[in-house]
């Protein structure tokens, strides 16, 4: 028998009682506006870009969401998954109360309890954890605002370790490798002054199918003013549909690419070389370093043409310093990434962009003090040296390396609280890593408003209400203009479901913590706020944004002189931080695997209907895009003999098969490649909209590649074949 069996539809539903009626949530008002209206401000969750919002209801009931026009975050407007918000709330298959693992008659199932019953189950195995191994043995991996107070009930205990994928399997080179540059980050949202832009360059980077609101109203307003848009991607994408210049790169190649434009810009003279002489180190290294890749050189390995290449660069030149190489978003490809990321950290550098208008501007947020608390007791001993010490350089926790960690009886970690992040798909290649921890921890937790999949691995459920049923943190985003946003309760949670905040609290009392969480609810602690900041939660539940003033310039002040928080003060080009870990003082290439006969790059990204894959079963959206499909270009279609609209599975040198996929032949991507859209392929039937709707890409990832810099999973080397499907 198994220590922890995953469990799913049958076992969930130990009482009949739970099953609710298919989409019963969902019934249209009559004529939408002609019964009692109400108003709320909120902040969209849909993603983590956060746009301000006023929520609509009828009679009590949800109508629509719009966006706040007084929010310079979103001047007024959703995308398209934030007008879709409104069904997370009457999603019929959320979690609906707590439940806990039970074994009878060897069989194991999960049984639905009070909230009083789940924490006491928690706080005993917590004890447990802590008396056997170190109150510093659990771990929270978190994606969302309220996995915060789950870190400091965590922190009060004694366990400081913390992971959010966005790091690991997102954005962490990005941040990694513009650190190590500039001494400062990127950040979120990110600091793009594309408006001001004059020519945009977006490697990897599909805004317009990537939805993050704000940067999609930039590029339009760029592109509107007339500027140049360069994208280099092996698929036609909607921003490549835009540009003047479309760079179809073989897949893995782009640090060629860079290497070429720096190569370039140096030899012909075209970089800023005021800039280059007041702000930055290392430009002889530089100059040495990509001497030996030049266009005809990168043209062999890009498969782009050397004029293109040329053109290109002088284009940015021109343009300079109003010229944005964008830095990407999701950058986890092939693991050479913080050092591509740095290829292009040095090129923004060379034409002079970084605090420059139309480059980077230097963000700012408000001056928001904390709610008078205890503080939590700091760490006894340094979890990061004990669990990810080969990656000396990060500073935040590596969430593939803690799951690595906590796999078998000697592992680091006993305990797992997981909030608001479905592992088993955020992660690529940790399945059996995931079973095998789910067989050795001694407690694992998950908080979550839909029965994701990492459910299935769970001691204990704890059903989050939506963030339409909720406080939660003002949004205190630093960007362009400081700004607070409020996010209130329009409803009271359905079911028997809560806040993180109270569910936090609950469990601190439980372990005689209740001192770490003095407040009486979270409208207390944001009242307090702020006031701090010369407003109320009152003023603020009928305005929902407030915008302050700015105490520093936007952009670097032309003459004066700037000091970067790296070693030496400058914009490092070379980086003798990564010399002396014995990483690449500057950017190499080595060239990637290319797929096996019969195989295809396995590439994969966003549509503009969904967020992952966690609003696949959001009636709304569900309903806009309710399968994924696989694009195939007509070459690789006629020799794999598949054809627009049959069904087929998607296999990986491993044998790992997907969930039938229905082909879409087009030219817009490169023979050597297949595109899927990232998120579908759910397994647990409680998701009955997205339950076998499309097809995974992350189970296929069979070559996971690892940055020796920041430890995150590089995710775009691995190969898939198409099969035939019966079905
Ligand atoms: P991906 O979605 O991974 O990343 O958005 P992006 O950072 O834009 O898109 C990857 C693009 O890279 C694709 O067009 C793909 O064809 C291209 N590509 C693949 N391989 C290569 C290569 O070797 N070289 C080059 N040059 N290009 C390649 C992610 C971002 O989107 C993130 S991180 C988040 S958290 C948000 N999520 C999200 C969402 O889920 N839905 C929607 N609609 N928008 C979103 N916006 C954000
Ligand atoms: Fe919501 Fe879209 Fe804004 Fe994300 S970008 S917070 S989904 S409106």
């Amino acid at each position: 028998m198994l220590r922890r069996e995953f469990l799913k539809f049958s076992a969930m539903l130990g009482s009949a009682g739970l099953m609710p009626t298919l989409l019963g949530g969902c019934t249209a008002p009559p004529l939408p506006g002609t019964g009692k209206v109400t108003t709320s401000t909120t902040v969209c969750n849909i993603c983590f870009w956060q746009c301000a919002a006023t929520l609509y209801t009828e009679n009590g009931k949800p109508w629509k969401i719009t966006g706040n026009p007084g929010d310079p975050h979103c001047n007024g407007r959703l995308c398209t998954r934030g007008t879709g918000g409104i069904a997370s709330y009457s999603d019929p298959d959320r979690l609906r109360q707590p439940l806990i693992r039970v074994e009878q008659d060897g069989k194991q199932f999960f049984k639905p309890v009070s909230w009083d019953q789940a924490f006491d189950t928690i706080a005993t195995r917590m004890q447990t954890i802590g008396d056997r191994h170190g109150k510093d043995r659990i771990a929270l991996f978190s994606h969302g605002g309220g996995g915060k107070h789950f870190q400091r009930l965590l922190q009060a205990f004694g366990s400081h370790a913390y992971a959010h994928p966005s790091f690991a399997q997102c954005r962490g080179p990005r941040e990694t490798a513009f650190g190590l540059t500039y001494g400062e980050g990127v950040g979120s949202p990110d600091r793009t002054d594309m408006a001001n832009s004059r020519c945009i360059v977006l490697i990897g980077s599909h805004i317009g199918e990537n939805l993050h609101n704000s940067q999609v109203q930039t590029l339009t307003q760029a592109l509107e003013k007339g500027a140049t848009l360069i994208t280099v991607d092996p698929r036609f994408s909607v921003p490549a549909s835009k540009s003047k210049h479309w760079l179809p790169i073989k897949p893995g190649t782009d640090i060629a690419l860079l290497l070429a434009w720096i190569n370039v810009i140096i030899n012909e003279d075209l970089y800023d070389k005021e800039y280059v002489a007041r702000y930055c180190s290392g430009f002889e290294q530089l100059t040495a370093h990509v001497q030996p890749y030049n266009p005809e050189w990168a043209y062999l390995e890009t498969g782009l043409e050397t004029e293109q290449i040329r053109t290109t660069a002088r284009t940015m030149a021109q343009a300079a310093p109003a010229t944005l190489i964008h830095p990407g978003r999701h950058v986890t490809w092939y693991g050479d990434d913080t050092q591509r990321c740095r290829a292009i950290a040095i090129l923004n550098a060379l034409l002079g962009s970084w605090g420059r208008p139309g480059g980077f501007y230097k963000q700012e947020k408000v001056d928001l003090p904390t709610f008078p608390a205890p503080k939590p007791p700091g760490p006894g001993e340094d979890w990061m040296t004990q669990v990810q010490a080969d990656y000396p350089l990060v500073s935040t926790g590596i969430s593939n390396v803690m799951i690595d960690k906590s796999v078998g009886p000697d592992a680091f970690f006993k305990g797992w609280f997981v909030y608001a992040t479905n592992l088993t798909t955020t992660i690529p290649g940790v399945q059996q890593q995931l079973e095998q921890a789910a067989q050795s921890l001694d407690l694992v937790v998950v908080i979550d408003t839909m029965p994701a999949e990492i459910t299935g691995y769970a001691d204990v459920v704890l059903p989050e209400c939506t963030y339409l049923e909720r406080y939660d943190d003002l949004r205190n985003k630093a960007e362009r203009r400081p700004t607070l946003a409020l996010r209130r309760p329009a409803f009271t949670p359905k079911y028997d479901s809560k806040p993180a905040w109270w569910m936090a609290k609950g469990l601190a009392e439980k372990l005689e913590l209740g001192k770490y969480f003095p407040w009486q609810d979270y409208a207390q602690v944001l009242d307090w706020q702020l006031k701090q900041v010369g407003t109320s939660l009152k003023e603020m539940e009928k305005v929902g944004v407030k915008t302050f003033s700015r105490k520093t310039p936007v952009y670097f002040d032309a003459g004066k002189p700037v000091t970067f928080n790296t070693p030496s003060g400058k914009i490092e080009l070379y980086s003798q931080v990564l010399a002396e870990v014995g990483q690449d003082p500057l950017p190499g290439y080595i060239p990637p695997q290319r797929p096996p006969k019969g195989y295809f790059h396995l590439n994969y990204g966003r549509a503009a209907a969904h967020t992952f894959g966690r609003t696949i079963n959001n009636p709304l959206l569900f309903e806009l895009m309710p399968e994924n499909c696989v694009w195939v270009h007509p070459a690789a279609a006629a020799k794999t003999g598949v054809a627009n609209g049959e069904y087929v599975h998607l296999k990986n040198p491993q044998g790992i098969q997907s969930s039938p996929v229905r082909v879409r032949v087009t030219q817009r991507i490169r023979p050597d490649s297949i595109f899927l859209v990232h998120g579908f392929g759910h397994t647990d039937p409680r998701l009955r909209l997205a339950h076998g709707a499309g097809a995974d890409d992350s189970g296929l990832m069979h070559n996971v590649k690892i940055d020796p810099v920041m430890g995150g999973t590089g995710m775009r080397a691995s190969f898939v074949t198409l099969v035939k499907s019966e079905a």
